[in-house]
């Protein structure tokens, strides 16, 4: 890329949205034609990992360009310590950047945790709502509740910033939607989408045989943990409590058992907007529709994000500056769409791990290229200042991979990426602490399985476990081969380069060593 002047950097961040729910991943089950303009006007990524598949410490990672053991922002309990540096203070002090942040921030509230380095900021409180959400401003006591819905309410404080904008400057907007986080209340307008069934995954009825143990224990099964509300129906037993379980009392943890087929058949069900009836001959027929219910809500709420990119796209052209805007679109994790049985992310499995990665920048990056090595959301904010012009603050960990958007792999480049899960107060979810690497062919996770005196972990921990898998023969990551004495060679190469990366990032493993 030839020295021109310092583009503006729109940053589109949408909380779980899967990159199998893109259609320019080309899977197949809806279609986000704004989504895929930037793929098909720049450049798609297909090997790009979060380091920590939850919402917070992935906000963290993305804005400091550290892992979480460095910017301590480790778990969903964990706020930001806002006095610390970000790329948006970075892009503000050393190339005259004007930045805002609108949506979602998950990172605290209050004067030492809310967004610090943004110039303008809007966000909603914690998960926010979907509906005539409230949003924390500078400078106000009380939130304020703003009439509509959500993803249309970002967009347009977005835009309305890019409006007002110094236009002798360049900015850095970040849009952190709201969407499709859980809940997956869509706008009416979306309701006639996706109706006819979307194909059930292979793994749908795993039985997480040969597998560590947190597989089967955690709770985020689509059959098992989905609630009422979850899946727009109305409870039967009223009650204002919008985290009731269908048949939580006969499938809770930890003696999951299938409902008995009577209480099935017996069991009428109620879209809680129109009252539409629906019953059931087995369980399956349960598990499949509460599948089917899942994906149409989760897809009817990108389709508005979807709207809304298109939006920001087609003003950015109207305003002359779609050549000299970098538009990023990515999500802060991946998200399990009834892949083994789940739904949720936490875990270093594929579907969770692995990030949506889209973006156009017409006066740098060729249009329709598609990118396969590894990056990770750590190489965000390296990658923005390096676009921008200034030099990589030695605080940040990741490393600016400019020249892949340039169509240059360095042969150099890491082609290995790292992720790591705490354990915390999390008994709802009841994901296990976990942590490993994954190159091109192959992932070793270590699960330590250790209580560590936190309330809502595994009750006096359990014996740790190692997964290996071969990420080529088993893509559906269904076999675990660490203990394969064929694999013995890779288990060694790969824990080599697990500790080698550990110390590079000043993580301390907890493995014992070789
Ligand atoms: C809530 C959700 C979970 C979700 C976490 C974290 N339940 O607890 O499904 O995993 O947030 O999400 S809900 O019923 O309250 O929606 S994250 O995106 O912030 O990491
Ligand atoms: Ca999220």
């Amino acid at each position: 890329m030839a020295e021109r002047k310092a583009p503006n950097i729109v940053f589109i961040m949408a909380d779980d949205h899967a990159a199998k729910s893109i259609s320019a991943y080309g899977h197949g089950m809806n279609s986000t034609p704004h989504i895929d303009r930037i793929a098909k006007e720049g450049m798609l990524f297909n090997h790009c990992y979060v380091t920590n598949s939850l919402c917070t410490p992935s906000r963290a990672a993305i804005l400091t360009g550290q892992h979480n053991h460095v910017n301590n922002v480790m778990t969903l309990n964990s706020v930001i310590n806002n006095r610390g540096p970000n790329v948006a203070k970075q892009l503000r002090a050393h190339a005259n950047y004007q930045t805002a942040m609108f949506g979602k921030w998950h990172l605290g509230e209050g004067p030492t945790h809310q967004p610090t380095g943004f110039d303008d900021w809007s966000v909603i409180p914690n998960q926010g709502e979907y509906w005539d959400p409230h949003f924390i401003n500078p400078d106000e006591k009380e939130m304020k509740r703003v009439p509509g819905y959500v993803t249309d309410i970002i967009t347009d404080k977005c835009i309305q910033f890019m409006e007002n904008r110094d236009k002798d400057r360049p900015f850095f907007l970040m849009c952190h939607h709201k969407a499709p986080h859980r809940g997956w209340e869509f706008h009416p307008r979306h309701k006639h989408l996706y109706n006819d069934k979307i194909t059930i995954p292979d793994t749908f009825t795993d039985d997480y045989k040969n597998r560590a143990k947190a597989a089967a224990v955690v709770k985020m099964r689509v059959a098992d943990d989905l609630t009422y509300f979850d899946l727009g129906l109305a409870q039967p037993q009223g009650g204002r409590d919008v985290g009731a379980k269908l048949f939580d009392q006969v499938w809770s943890f930890p003696q999951r058992k299938v409902p008995h087929p009577e209480d099935v058949t017996k069991m009428v069900l109620r879209d809680s907007d129109d009252g539409t009836e629906f019953r059931f001959q087995t369980p399956e027929e349960l598990a499949e529709f509460k599948f089917q219910r899942y994906m149409q809500r989760y897809l009817r709420t990108i389709q508005c994000i979807d709207d809304n990119v298109g939006r920001m796209l087609d003003w950015l052209e109207q305003e002359g500056i779609a050549e000299d805007t970098i538009v990023v679109y990515t999500s802060d994790q991946g998200f399990f769409l009834g892949e083994h049985g789940w739904c949720d992310k936490r875990f270093m499995y594929e579907e969770s791990f692995q990030m949506p990665f889209l973006i156009r920048y017409p006066r740098g990056i060729k249009a329709g290229s598609v990118n396969n090595d590894m990056i990770q959301n750590v190489d965000f904010a390296p990658t923005f200042c390096d676009l921008a012009g200034i030099s990589v603050p030695s605080f940040m960990q990741g490393v600016s991979f400019r020249p892949l958007l340039e169509g240059t792999t360095p042969e150099t480049w890491e082609q290995l990426v790292f992720h790591r899960y705490w354990m915390h107060n999390d008994a709802c979810h009841n994901a296990y602490a976990h942590y490993g690497v994954r190159d091109h062919r192959y992932k070793l996770i270590y699960w330590y399985n250790d209580d560590l005196g936190i309330e809502g972990a595994i009750p006096g921990g359990t014996e740790p476990e190692w997964e290996l898998f071969d990420c080529q023969e088993d893509p559906l990551e269904l076999l675990n081969v660490y203990n394969e004495p064929s694999y013995k060679d890779v288990v060694i190469k790969m824990t080599r380069l697990l500790e080698k990366k550990m110390m590079d990032i000043g993580d301390i493993p907890l493995h014992p060593r070789f």
